[in-house]
């Protein structure tokens, strides 16, 4: 890349390992089932899931969709945050598409819905209300700083929904970063989670695609769903052959990019105009905010670091996110420090 992009990890482009395996992957029509390449990859992320199946989907917006349309039919209702990806950024498809209900509670800083907050939004079976058949959690969670959630709060949730009858869905879209972090598996992770999708378009560089994992029974269900939606695709192989090269070469790396965070962070919490999130990063994100007397916003900061070749993702009026991923090494972390430091002068 010649410049250097802290907008998101999903600006990765495909490394030279993965190009060669998409020019080589034996492929097939998978909307027959056919594709071996798929098939692969899906049994692949369902073992590292820890679930029977895996659907191979173009996207996590797609997996988290067909996920939520599969648990839930029309007038049914989730229970989310009100920072949840789905909620926020996946334009409203649950909603608009599936007739899906939700109900929103607080995320709590560290990422996590109260307890307590979910149990009170747990309809009775009352014909004036609609029926809750889903909780959905997001690990790690975007809004909340790129934040983990750990397996044993992620298990209360689950046997609390279980008791009452509920499904849990996991928007895992970073479940890796989540893992490597906290030195546990995905799998267990996501073992109290009915559903998981993970991307493999983000930290682990591949160009397109997210996989959807649960029983086989549900994904027999999100199967469906995802031709519904238009997700079926015919020689998905070619995409599935960078997905395999992701889970195979790709997780472990990711704890360089939250040292490269760390040192990111390090490096901008020296620029008196910046006050950084408490806490962060937690994994490859860098939430921080302009200071009171700098007389400009972060849209015209931001225009200012695109003259230096850095590109950095505008959340608020005032606010920053800058994710590290496979294509920011030292220098590029080195070089975004003093870009800032030089558009505050
Ligand atoms: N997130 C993108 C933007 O949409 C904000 C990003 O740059 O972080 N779940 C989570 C937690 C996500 O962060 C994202 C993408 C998705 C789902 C959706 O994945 P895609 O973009 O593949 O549909």
């Amino acid at each position: 890349m010649d410049y250097i992009d802290l907008r998101s990890d999903t600006v990765t482009h495909p490394t030279p390992a993965m190009r060669a395996a998409m020019a080589e992957a034996p492929v097939g029509d998978d909307v027959y089932g056919e594709d071996p390449t798929v098939n692969r990859l899906q049994e692949m992320a369902a073992e590292k899931m820890g679930k029977q199946a895996g659907l191979f989907v173009p996207s996590g917006t797609m997996g988290n969709l067909a996920a939520i349309l599969a648990h839930c039919g029309r007038g049914d209702e989730v229970i989310l945050g009100n920072k949840a990806h789905t909620f926020l950024y996946e334009a409203g498809g649950i909603s608009a598409l599936g007739g899906v209900h939700s109900c929103q509670i607080p995320n709590q800083p560290e990422g996590i819905l109260a307890l307590e907050d979910i149990r009170s939004a747990i309809r009775p079976n009352d014909p004036h209300q609609p029926l809750t058949r889903l909780i959905a959690l997001e690990n790690t969670h975007n809004r909340c700083g790129g934040v983990s959630l750990t397996a044993s709060y992620t298990r209360e949730v689950g046997n609390l929904a279980h008791s009452q009858g509920l499904n849990v869905h996991l928007d895992g879209a970073r479940i890796f970063n989540a893992a490597v972090a906290m030195g546990v598996s995905a799998a267990e992770l996501a073992a109290p989670a009915d559903s998981v999708t993970f991307c493999l378009s983000k930290g682990l560089c591949a160009p397109v695609g997210s996989v959807l994992c649960g029983s086989t029974d549900f994904i027999r269900s999100a199967h469906r769903v995802r031709k519904q939606l238009g997700g079926g695709m015919r020689q998905a192989g070619i995409l599935a052959a960078a997905g395999i090269v992701a889970l195979e070469t790709m997780v472990d790396r990711l704890a360089d990019d939250h040292s490269h965070a760390k040192c990111l962070a390090q490096g901008l919490s020296s620029i008196p105009e910046l006050i950084l999130d408490p806490g962060t990063p937690y994994t490859n994100m860098v939430f921080l905010s302009l200071a009171q007397e700098v007389p400009f916003n972060a849209s015209q900061v931001a225009a200012r670091l695109t003259e230096q070749n850095v590109r950095v993702g505008v959340v608020g009026a005032r606010r920053f996110r800058l994710v590290t991923h496979y294509w920011i090494d030292d220098e590029a972390v080195e070089r975004a420090v003093e870009a800032f430091r030089k558009v505050m002068i």
